[in-house]
């Protein structure tokens, strides 16, 4: 299906800047465009996801991806969607949160062929700019009423806004041009709340270059849920790419647990699948919700793409594993990632081989006498097996990998030593 097509069923379009001439620029030759994110943390989140691939889309079209990281911008803060002035970062955290982000990206994009992924930093151009230039060369071609006219800005005059972050919006502008001038990249896409920054670059781009150039602007709708609170977001936090801060066995249940009213529509943003494969999960949500395709799929689909196939089927084994108890074919590892949330214990005394004992000392039974009856009565589990016998003394083949053992007490609360 034509892209701009595809885009539009998947939800995916929220402005252009000219929708007639994005049409026909796309239909006639194959361009590069790009988009960018700030270094304000070391890791993306999936926050950052549906423009990058929204540009793997193109991509997958044969036009070409420019990916920018901002380690000038990054060093200056887009006030964009802020109610507050921000902290300035130091300039080492900025570095080091360009190369974590870099190695991100270097993973969802493909840099090989005719119309291989490009990669910037804009402090390659901007770091090194003198004031005097910027000030007589760029700032002298955006009027500061056409800037107080934008809503980032516009939004912060009553609780305030410093110069700094007031300049902000010019460094993107100087971003496209430069892009523009040196990649021929003819179009800016970003989220909803890029719309003023992406339009000052049309703007800059139309008093700089030579007449007759012409940029595009598309940006892409905020993710929301239906329920009305926050996409991306758990009780834990955000939703990291780094598999260091949020597992793919989190990441996995992070999407398997969207809700059945948001399901398709993050199919359609988020995956590759094609619209038959979507319309048939659409269909199941409809008629056998309960099986729950659609979540798995789109759960499948995403921790693929970002942590790989055997990420993916380490992910499913702990879900499995978590959902039946059957947890003793767990490696030592899937533990760590499955058991990152629950109480843990770590045993101290070589009397605690005792279970009962153990049982106290971890906080899982309140005292000896309720530990015997927990384990008389059939409510606690060693990896999964049932123990009955209450003067139970824990084995070397209890310890998985001689690190881990999972004690459940009653259906579902699990609790986890180590030693
Ligand atoms: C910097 C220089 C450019 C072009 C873009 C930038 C970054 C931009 C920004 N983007 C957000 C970020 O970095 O702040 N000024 O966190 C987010 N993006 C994308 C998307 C989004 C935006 O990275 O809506 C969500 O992910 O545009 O908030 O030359």
């Amino acid at each position: 299906m034509e892209l701009l097509q595809d885009l539009q069923w998947r939800g995916i379009i929220y402005q252009q800047t000219d929708e007639e001439a994005i049409k026909e620029v796309l239909n006639k030759e194959k361009i590069s465009l790009y988009c960018g994110v700030d270094p304000t943390a070391d890791s993306m989140h999936i926050g950052h996801l549906l423009p990058f691939l929204t540009l793997r889309r193109f991509q997958a079209q044969g036009h070409r991806p420019i990916v920018l990281v901002g380690g000038a911008t990054g060093l200056i803060g887009d006030p964009s969607g802020k109610s507050e002035e921000r902290n300035l970062q130091t300039l080492e955290a900025v570095e080091h949160n360009v190369s974590c982000i870099k190695k991100q990206l270097e993973k969802i994009f493909n840099f090989e062929g005719d119309n291989g992924a490009i990669l910037v930093n804009n402090y390659d151009w901007a770091g090194s700019m003198d004031i005097v230039t910027f000030l007589r060369d760029i700032g002298k071609h955006i009027g500061v009423n056409y800037m107080l006219a934008k809503d980032t800005i516009a939004n912060r005059l009553e609780t305030g806004i410093s110069f700094t972050e007031f300049t902000y919006t010019i460094l993107q502008a100087m971003d496209f041009m430069h892009l523009y001038e040196h990649h021929n990249c003819k179009l800016q896409i970003g989220g909803s709340d890029q719309w003023g920054n992406i339009t000052t670059g049309l703007e800059l781009i139309r008093k700089m270059m030579p007449e007759g150039s012409k940029a595009f602007g598309l940006t892409i709708p905020l993710v929301t849920k239906a329920d009305g609170t926050k996409f991306g977001k758990t009780e834990s936090g955000a939703v990291w790419l780094d598999p260091e801060k949020t597992t793919p066995y989190e990441f996995y249940q992070f999407w398997i647990n969207t809700a059945d009213a948001d399901v398709v529509k993050y199919l359609k943003f988020f995956t590759f699948l094609s619209q038959e494969e979507i319309e048939s999960l659409e269909k199941s949500v409809q008629e056998e919700a309960h099986l729950r395709k659609a979540q798995k799929a789109l759960a499948e689909e995403m921790t693929r793409l970002i942590h790989g196939e055997e990420s993916l089927q380490q992910a499913i084994k702990i879900s499995e594993a978590l959902f039946s108890g059957d947890v003793k074919n767990l490696s030592a590892a899937e533990i760590q990632q499955g058991f990152k949330d629950v109480p843990s214990y770590e045993v101290k005394e070589e009397t605690e081989a005792n279970l009962v004992d153990l049982l106290v000392a971890a906080k899982i039974s309140p005292s000896k006498r309720q530990a015997r009856e927990d384990i008389t009565n059939g409510a606690v589990s060693l990896n999964g097996e049932k123990v009955t016998d209450s003067s139970y003394t824990l084995q070397a083949a209890d310890k998985i990998e001689g690190k881990y053992t999972i004690i459940r007490r009653g259906k579902k609360k699990y609790y986890l030593i180590k030693y």
